[in-house]
């Protein structure tokens, strides 16, 4: 036998090996409005002038409802909030090209797409203020959202499967932020999918960070789209401020996975803001990156399609915005109206029946509250998120 050593192929093109590589992958980024204001007419969707004009005014709800919803907080009449200033498009494009009976697993920025399915103001802030009855998603095709990231993917794919088997036809919408990709439920819940064909649409809002980690700290993958493909789904990434191309792209994924095929939709974004009231971006990125993006501004883009094709004069804007913000004030007021609850609230909505082992620890809970009383105001005050 030869023991000598083999000569080392010198690249392995030599034995006919070509690597499946992100390097070669062309990975389009979908958009019909461009930040300079022109936009491509063949793409525009098929919508009425009211459609057109409703995307404008819920794009306002969610820039409203953040500015108001953030003042509250620092008055100490919220827990926190996770805004979605910047990510607008993405919301509104997202949740408008869904059916009411589709079912939504959301995650937190989301509240304009919540209110247009149904979700009433009122319950949202509650949730905010840590009051669990909110988070019976009142009146809405809604499930909690998923404070544990990534956490609600393979809900949702379960969800799917049950609409597949009752030969429903629905989807289920998921919002996921980019973070989220790299947690195991996200894998766990898209091979999944992929292997049932449910009738899911993940839609991952890449806004570039989770929490102070940039995109590229967390992946090494070049897009967040192109993880579709390691689970035999499709992947479609979209400009995130156009929302335009955001409503073509998910009403395009619907439409995919009603035929069997999930699909991860990629909406490229900027989060604005602060990760929530309790974060101070400034310590971990740069005010020009801000900068840049506000350049790319959804209402802004929208805007000016709008009014270069005559269908801004059908807006009154001031009246859209007195509007909002009466809708706002008479939450609050019936937020404030609503009368308190125990911290048993928390055992209540888990199960139709509570379990024994519930019962147990509610019990346990009543006695520890009986022997030490000031942890009543420690569970009652603390902040949630
Ligand atoms: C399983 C889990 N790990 C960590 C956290 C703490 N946490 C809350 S939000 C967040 C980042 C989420 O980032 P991303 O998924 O990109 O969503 P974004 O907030 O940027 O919209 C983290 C790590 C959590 N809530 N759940
Ligand atoms: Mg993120």
């Amino acid at each position: 036998m030869d023991n000598s050593p083999q000569p080392v192929p010198s690249s392995s093109a030599d034995v006919g090996i070509k690597p499946i590589s992100q390097e070669n992958m062309e990975i389009e980024t979908y958009s019909v409005l461009n930040p300079d204001g022109s936009f491509d007419a063949d793409r525009v969707p098929d919508l009425d002038d009211d459609e057109f004009r409703d995307l404008y005014r819920w794009m306002l709800v969610q820039r409203i409802y953040d500015n108001r919803a953030t003042k509250l907080q620092r008055r100490g009449r919220l827990g926190t909030i996770a805004s979605g200033r910047g990510q607008e498009a993405s919301i509104v494009g997202s949740g408008y090209s869904l059916s009411l009976d589709d079912w939504i697993f959301p995650y937190g920025r989301e509240a304009s797409a919540l209110l247009m399915h149904g979700l009433p103001l009122r319950d949202l802030l509650l949730y905010w203020r840590g009051v669990e009855d909110a988070s019976k998603m009142r009146g809405a095709n809604i499930v909690p959202l998923a404070i544990s990231v990534g956490s609600h993917v393979p809900l949702a794919t379960g969800k799917a499967w049950g609409m597949q088997l009752a030969n429903e036809d629905t989807v289920t919408f998921t919002n996921l932020g980019d973070g989220a990709t790299s947690t195991g439920a996200f894998h766990e819940g898209m091979n999944l999918a992929g292997v049932l064909g449910v009738p899911a649409v993940f839609f991952c809002l890449n806004n570039q960070y989770a929490i102070s980690l940039p995109f590229d700290g967390q992946t090494n993958a070049n897009t967040a789209a192109q993880k579709a493909l390691a689970y035999g789904l499709d992947g479609i990434r979209v400009d995130g401020n156009d929302v335009l191309a955001v409503y073509n792209a998910v009403s395009r994924a619907r439409e995919r996975a009603l035929e069997g095929n999930p699909v991860l939709v990629e909406a490229v974004t900027y989060r604005r803001g602060a990760h929530t009231t309790s974060d101070d971006p400034s310590r971990y990125r740069s005010e020009e990156e801000v900068e840049k993006w506000k350049d790319r501004d959804p209402l802004e883009r929208y805007q000016a399609f709008l009014e270069e094709t005559g269908r801004w004069e059908g807006i009154d804007e001031e009246a859209i915005r007195e509007e909002v913000e009466a809708e706002f004030s008479e939450a609050v007021d019936a937020a404030d109206a609503f009368e308190e609850r125990g911290v048993e609230e928390i055992f209540d909505y888990l199960y139709e029946e509570m379990p024994p082992e519930l019962e147990r620890q509610l019990e346990d809970l009543r006695e520890l509250l009986e022997e030490e009383p000031e942890m009543y105001d420690y569970i009652e005050r603390r902040p949630k998120g």
